[in-house]
């Protein structure tokens, strides 16, 4: 008997309803939902990974422990029981920061961790958390922190409504938006030229969004906050600044203009790759257009200079006037109140031991990780819980963190897999994961491009005497206790919090929420509640996005600081970069650069690149995407492939400061001259771990080869993109 169960997908931030037809045990069907109002009907070809996901015998069922002779499996009462006190025991013998924390990227779209896995971590009391954060979107928390006032607020582009939109380092099309939830980004960006309006891409590789676009400019990697700067020293010079509603509420315009008049893009030009008038006529654009937005993500975040490149989008728009404003940058109002129910964050408050790098919103750069467990001396950690991620293929110089895991005394994994990170846990925790447990987008509702609210039951009970993410972290907090003083009336709360489900916990969440039941605010003559919820399969429609500020400032005063003194100190760093990307555009001239100079030995910037089928690094065990051509190739303009006699299809070796990896390679135009791409989350391995297809397509790893010691120094996050390599055939 088959039946059809309602839910969004859970794996992108995309959030695309999908409409599942299954019997008791299998998956029979998975479409897109035409009557989502977020999605539309779109979908992707990873939305069949969640059958192959929920078949996959490779999957683990049972905890697991490490041992002498192989994996054991284990009970989940003596798998907890043995967890905490392998911690508790790590902490006794060399502190409470001797424990460190890892979640990754599934964490965000796992109800259930959103809402428990914070107990658990907050028992260990470790300041050595750390997270897929700093090798991806931290840039945009350092900006709502310090421009808006909370790490959350996170405006996105109001791309069903803009007139002209400016994309710096993302292809939405593969990815279908990041902080800008999107599914079907095609149709939208389509929609957009009907309209009239126009697209400008600006990418080192021709990608898929910028074959759409009216213009695309290849920009040497890593120079983003250059470019950016020079389109905000155009706005200030040919119309000046529009604040519109936003006026009375700014301050630093004239520093932010000082600052900027250092890179006019005469200046610039030669380092980020596109000629002077280029750039004008690219800011020209943005002021001359109704309503225009820019959007910087990967491509920016991950550089050297990812906090000032964000913050530098976020001023150009509100320069021009097209902050808080239809078809500009614009804040979802979510039916969570996020905001509400989190930290504003905080930053430099500790430091990491080894190279002394700040804090942000409680979490170190992961790109210190590795580090700080092969560094003999005090204040070293032994001890590692990660989650849902899988550092070893997704962080800086991963061969490193693979290395020093081996050293640590005890490690605890929560994943569904036996994988390059895990296989060196002492115990694996398998959650059940994506049709077998509840879901509702706790965060990426709140980075949609429009309001609506969906939520669905577990579809399947998953197997016998399973636990999910959510009963895997309360029996830890419960376990290991509040680790601290906490006050009577806070040890309540927290022992009523871990007996709620998240489902539960999301209920009252809705109700207060501002289209809640109990928020005085109707909705269809009813609030919003998960009964609600449940009675609306495809979700329900919240509308299109709505003007947020001044009121919804949180920053001090209520006032927009857009030159606070660390901004300004950054244009010394991105002024120093410049003279030296400008030393680097010479040396690019001479064929024979000097021994020493810094281009001869690795001349060209590595990038990385996302594809249809792939997922970060764990969807390479689904059998409906492992079709087709190999995806782990590196990407190369013929000319710089003719200059070192390579030749389409060869195996290459591909190296840098820190690594080596060897892969074919693939001769593409779509590659500016002096860039090659990668994709990461490859580079599998079968010893030990229990990955079927994944061992048989293993691919490499880029981050063997990208470098922690390059980061963006403001902001700790990883600077993967535009790392100095250089080819060779093999
Ligand atoms: N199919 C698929 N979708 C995904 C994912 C996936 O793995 N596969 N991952 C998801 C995740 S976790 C995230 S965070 C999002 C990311 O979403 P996006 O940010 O849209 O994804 P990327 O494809 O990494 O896009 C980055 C773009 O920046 C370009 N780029 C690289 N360096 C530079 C530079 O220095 N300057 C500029 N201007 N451009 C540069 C790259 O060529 C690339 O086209 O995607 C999500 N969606
Ligand atoms: N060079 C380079 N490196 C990159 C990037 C890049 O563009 N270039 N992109 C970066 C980005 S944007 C990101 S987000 C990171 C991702 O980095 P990570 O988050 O560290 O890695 P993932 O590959 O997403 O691994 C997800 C893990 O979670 C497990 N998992 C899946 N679902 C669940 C669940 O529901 N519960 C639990 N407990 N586990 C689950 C999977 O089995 C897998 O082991 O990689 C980053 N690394
Ligand atoms: S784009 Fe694909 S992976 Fe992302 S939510 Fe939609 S169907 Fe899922
Ligand atoms: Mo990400």
């Amino acid at each position: 008997m088959s039946a059809t169960h309602h839910r969004s997908c859970n794996l992108c931030e995309a959030m695309c309803g999908l409409v599942i037809t299954h019997d008791d045990t299998r998956v029979l069907d998975i479409r897109g939902d035409k009557d989502d109002p977020l999605s539309q009907g779109h979908i992707c070809p990873k939305a069949f990974a969640l059958r192959d996901l929920h078949e996959d015998g490779d999957r683990l069922r049972t905890p697991l422990r490490r041992t002498d002779s192989g994996w054991q499996d284990i009970g989940w009462d003596e798998a907890f029981d043995l967890v905490t006190s392998e911690l508790r025991a790590v902490q006794a013998r060399h502190g409470q920061d001797a424990v460190a924390v890892y979640q990754g990227n599934p964490s965000v779209h796992n109800l259930g961790t959103m809402l428990m896995s914070p107990h658990m971590v907050r028992s260990l009391r470790t300041r050595n958390r750390y997270s897929a954060t700093s090798v991806d979107q931290l840039p945009h928390h350092f900006v709502g922190y310090y421009l808006f006032g909370h790490q959350f607020m996170l405006p996105v582009p109001d791309v069903d409504r803009t007139q002209h939109m400016l994309v710096l380092g993302a292809n939405p099309i593969v990815s279908n938006g990041s902080i800008m939830s999107a599914p079907g980004m095609r149709r939208r960006l389509n929609q957009l030229r009907e309209r009239g309006g126009q697209l400008v891409v600006v990418d080192p590789r021709r990608s898929e969004t910028a074959a759409r676009a009216d213009a695309h400019h290849f920009i040497r990697p890593g120079t983003d906050a250059m470019l950016l700067a020079a389109l905000i020293h155009r706005v200030f010079a040919t119309c000046g600044p529009r604040l519109r509603h936003l006026a009375e509420h700014v301050a630093g315009l004239d520093a932010l203009a000082e600052a900027v008049a250092r890179f006019p893009a005469a200046r610039v030009a030669q380092a980020v790759g596109i000629d002077a008038p280029a750039i004008e006529a690219m800011a020209d654009a943005v002021t001359a257009a109704d309503s225009a937005v820019v959007y910087g993500r990967m491509g920016v975040c991950t550089a050297e200079f990812g906090a000032l490149g964000m913050w530098l989008v976020t001023a150009l728009n509100l320069v021009t006037g097209n902050l808080d404003r239809p078809g500009g940058m614009m804040f979802a109002s979510p039916a969570v109140d996020v905001l509400a129910r989190t930290s504003r964050g905080g930053h430099d408050r500790w430091r990491s031991r080894v190279r002394d790098l700040p804090e942000f919103g409680g979490e170190l750069p992961v790109a210190a990780l590795a580090e700080e467990i092969d560094t003999p001396g005090p204040g070293q950690v032994r001890g590692l819980v990660t989650s849902a991620g899988n550092p070893v293929l997704s962080t800086p110089n991963g061969k490193r963190l693979g290395a020093a895991l081996g050293q640590l005394e005890f490690m605890v994994s929560v994943d569904p897999y036996l994988n390059e990170t895990t296989r060196h846990a002492h115990v694996i925790l398998p959650p059940k994961i994506g049709l077998e447990v509840p879901h509702y987008d706790l965060i990426f509702h709140g980075l949609a491009v429009r309001n609506t609210a969906r939520f669905a039951d577990a579809l399947f009970p998953g197997h016998d005497n399973a636990r999910t993410d959510a009963e895997i972290f309360a029996a830890l907090a419960r376990r290991l206790g509040p680790g601290g003083k906490v006050s009577t009336l806070g040890k309540l709360e927290r022992r009523a919090t871990l007996a709620m489900s998240p489902t539960q916990q999301l209920d009252m969440a809705l109700r207060r929420g501002p289209y809640g039941k109990w928020s005085g605010r109707l909705l269809r003559g009813d609030g919003l509640s998960v009964a609600l919820l449940r009675g609306e399969p495809h979700g329900v429609d919240l509308g299109p996005l709505r003007p947020q500020l001044p009121e919804g400032i949180r920053a001090k005063g209520g006032v927009l600081q857009l030159a606070p003194a660390l901004i300004l100190r950054d244009f010394d760093r991105l002024d120093t970069a410049l003279r030296r990307e400008d030393g680097r555009a010479r040396s690019r001239r001479d064929p024979d650069p000097p021994v020493g100079d810094p281009g001869r030995a690795h001349p060209l910037r590595l990038i990385g690149r996302r594809s249809l089928q792939d997922h970060n690094s764990w969807l390479h065990n689904a059998a409906t995407l492992m079709k087709g051509r190999p995806r782990c190739v590196l990407h190369m303009h013929p000319d710089d492939a003719e200059r070192r006699g390579l030749s389409a299809g060869q195996r290459v070796r591909l190296s840098s400061r820190v690594g080596a990896v060897e892969v074919p390679v693939h001769l593409t135009d779509q590659m500016m001259p002096g860039v090659v791409s990668l994709p990461h989350g490859w580079g599998h391995t079968a010893d030990d771990t229990r990955q079927t297809l994944a061992s048989a397509s293993p691919g490499v790893s880029i981050n063997d080869v990208t470098d922690a010691a390059l980061l963006d120094q403001l902001s700790g996050n990883a600077a993967l993109s535009g790392v100095p390599v250089q080819v060779a055939g093999v």
